[in-house]
């Protein structure tokens, strides 16, 4: 009852559909009680007492009942449906833009999968339930409401001999319902379960079939789906172990009519009509009734479902822009002061401290796992930090308004995502009133021009899910030109560089030099090559900064630094792996250019 509380402003707004699918619901049911009626009616008025010419009129009474009897019907169902469909329209909505303000740590947390169904399954049988749930339990209020006076106005011992069983219905209902509950959440549990490894599978495809994997996949998939049809074949189980002892109880309700009924007619007290009245009538509260645990199955499913919705609107976010925060056109001071990290309690980075001033240009290096991409996301505030501050024009990012802040950062992800959408909607992205001039331009900077260009569509490439697919250099150089037409003040480029080879980096950074003159630049790189022009150099060795300062004094010093230099340059020729790939071209381009 607390989840459709908690969940009542989507529905709310609504209520006037629901408030007029229910007063036809009256109607019908009303119109459906008439029908017994009019039945003994007939009986008693017409067969009874021979006047086979009133036989006309009661037929076509029946009939015009049925009728409009018909149109409520329509009415309320439609209406129903309606209601059901506006609040999901809306919590739909919601779920998504709640998704979409949620932190980057909520991320990491759930699966795709699993958000999917959610956002999917559940959502659809909270709205079937909204539609048609409310709907049937209210007829059934109305029908043991109407039918029951109905019943005591016909014959009211009768009505007791047949209420007689009602407790034991009621506690059968209650007993079934408390073992559904479970039954249902775990098939909406397995069902998230489902989709994750279906999400995770058409991903990782490509490194499924590498390792020939596909059979510990299907086993995986068959395991999950086992679990899924285990779930369900539960409740299914559980509905009809139940079912028999509904219908029990509905003949039997029939049996005591007939038996009762049957001694009052014969004793006189009861006219034949009104007992094929009083019958149906029963036999029209009966089949409903027997539906009872239909409609608490609809009901149990909803609020499972309703449940998992909950979860994701109420999940806190800790990432959230202050009211009236901080808002200008941002110079590109950085400043960390005595910073700690901790993801979920694991500390990761421990007094970080240094300065960026504007216009400079700063270089993380660092083993992999060291935290580079860990402090480069504390600037944009992807993260929160444990301690100590981050401060970006002298203040604090917390201060600052989310959207302005991040608006003027950039990052250029180590993993480079595209949009499947065209080439020029990928990198107008940060920037969707960008003219065709402006995208060519940054596309140059990021020396992705040339390759666009010689597409057969340009710039209306398609590229992702249905378009062509792209080299990862490719792809990396895409999100570069993103990250320049963004125009941003602080640009971090985070192993950018990485996928494409030495003399195109080269080109990369002499104009990236030029764009970004007076913008502060935060390079990540795992290539010295890439970043010894930095102004200055931070090392950074298990959460900490070991080292700092530039190339050729971090070179004089004995250290990670002069260690990843020596490995990188002295032995050129006896590394044969490692991620300093290209190392020849390197070398060209190095010797044009003195190192200290
Ligand atoms: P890279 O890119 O391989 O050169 O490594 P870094 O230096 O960019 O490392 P980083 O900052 O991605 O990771 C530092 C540590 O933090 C590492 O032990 C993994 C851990 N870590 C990274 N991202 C997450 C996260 O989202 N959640 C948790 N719990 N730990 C994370
Ligand atoms: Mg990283």
């Amino acid at each position: 009852m607390d989840i459709f509380r908690r969940l009542r402003r989507f529905y709310v707004p609504y209520l006037r559909f629901l408030g007029m699918s229910l007063a036809a619901l009256v109607l019908t049911t009303a119109l459906g009680l008439a029908y017994p009626y009019l039945l003994s009616l007939i009986i008693n008025r017409v067969v009874l007492a021979h006047q086979y010419g009133q036989l006309l009129l009661y037929v076509s009474l029946i009939l015009v009942a049925s009728l409009v009897k018909g149109v409520f019907n329509f009415l309320q169902q439609y209406l129903g449906q309606v209601f059901g469909i506006h609040a999901a329209y809306d919590l739909r909505n919601t779920l998504y833009r709640k998704l979409g303000t949620q932190a980057f740590s909520y991320y990491d947390r759930v699966h795709t999968g699993d958000l999917m169904s959610r956002l999917t399954a559940d959502l659809d049988a909270f709205r079937q339930f909204l539609a048609f749930g409310f709907n049937g339990l209210v007829n059934l209020v109305l029908l043991i409401v109407f039918g029951l006076s109905l019943m005591v106005f016909m014959n009211w011992e009768l009505t007791i001999a047949v209420l007689v069983l009602m407790p034991v219905l009621a506690w059968v209902a209650v007993r079934f319902d408390g073992q559904l509950w479970p039954a249902y959440k775990e098939v909406r549990r397995s069902l998230g379960r489902l989709n994750t490894s279906v999400q995770e599978n058409i991903m990782g495809v490509r490194t499924v079939k590498s390792f020939a994997r596909e059979g510990f996949e299907q086993e995986k998939f068959g395991g999950r789906n086992e679990s899924y049809y285990t779930a369900n074949i539960v409740t299914a189980a559980l509905w009809k172990r139940y079912f028999p002892y509904m219908e029990l109880i509905g003949n039997m309700e029939v049996v005591i009519v007939l038996l009762v009924g049957g001694y009052l007619v014969i004793r006189g007290q009861m006219s034949l009509g009104d007992l094929v009245a009083f019958f149906s009538v029963v036999w029209y509260i009966v089949a409903p009734m027997s539906q009872l645990g239909y409609q608490l199955n609809n009901w149990t499913q909803s609020l499972a479902a309703g449940e998992r919705l909950l979860e994701i609107l109420d999940a806190p976010n800790p990432i959230t822009s202050p009211e009236a925060g901080h808002s200008s056109v941002l110079q590109g001071r950085i400043e960390f002061a005595g910073v700690d990290l901790t993801y979920e309690e694991a500390p990761i980075l421990h007094d970080i401290q240094f300065v960026a001033e504007p216009g400079q240009t700063i270089a993380l290096l660092g083993l992999t796992g060291a935290g580079k991409t860990s402090l480069a996301g504390l600037i944009p505030r992807f993260y929160d930090v444990a301690k100590g501050s981050v401060r970006v024009d002298g203040v604090d990012v917390r201060e600052w308004d989310l959207q302005a802040l991040r608006r003027q950062v950039a990052v250029v992800f180590q993993e480079s995502f595209l949009f499947s959408t065209t080439i020029f909607a990928n990198i107008a992205y940060g920037h969707p009133d960008a003219t065709m001039e402006e995208v060519r331009r940054a596309a140059q900077m990021a020396d992705a021009a040339e390759f666009i260009e010689d597409l057969p569509a340009g710039y209306s490439t398609l590229v992702g899910e249905r378009g062509i697919g792209l080299s990862g250099g490719q792809k990396q150089r895409i999100a570069l030109a993103r990250a320049i037409l963004a125009d941003p003040r602080i640009l971090i480029l985070d192993d950018a560089t990485s996928a494409v080879d030495m003399e195109t980096e080269y080109g990369i950074q002499q104009s990236l030099q030029r764009v970004m003159k007076g913008r502060t630049t935060l390079i990540i790189a795992h290539r010295i090559s890439s970043l010894r022009r930095a102004d200055q150099i931070l090392v950074l060795d298990r959460g900490r900064i070991v080292q700092r300062g530039r190339h050729a004094e971090l070179l004089r010093e004995s250290g990670l630094y002069r260690t990843i230099y020596d490995m990188q340059f002295r032995d050129q020729g006896l590394m044969p792996v490692g991620r300093g790939e290209g190392f020849s071209a390197f070398a060209q381009a190095a010797s044009s250019d003195a190192f200290s």
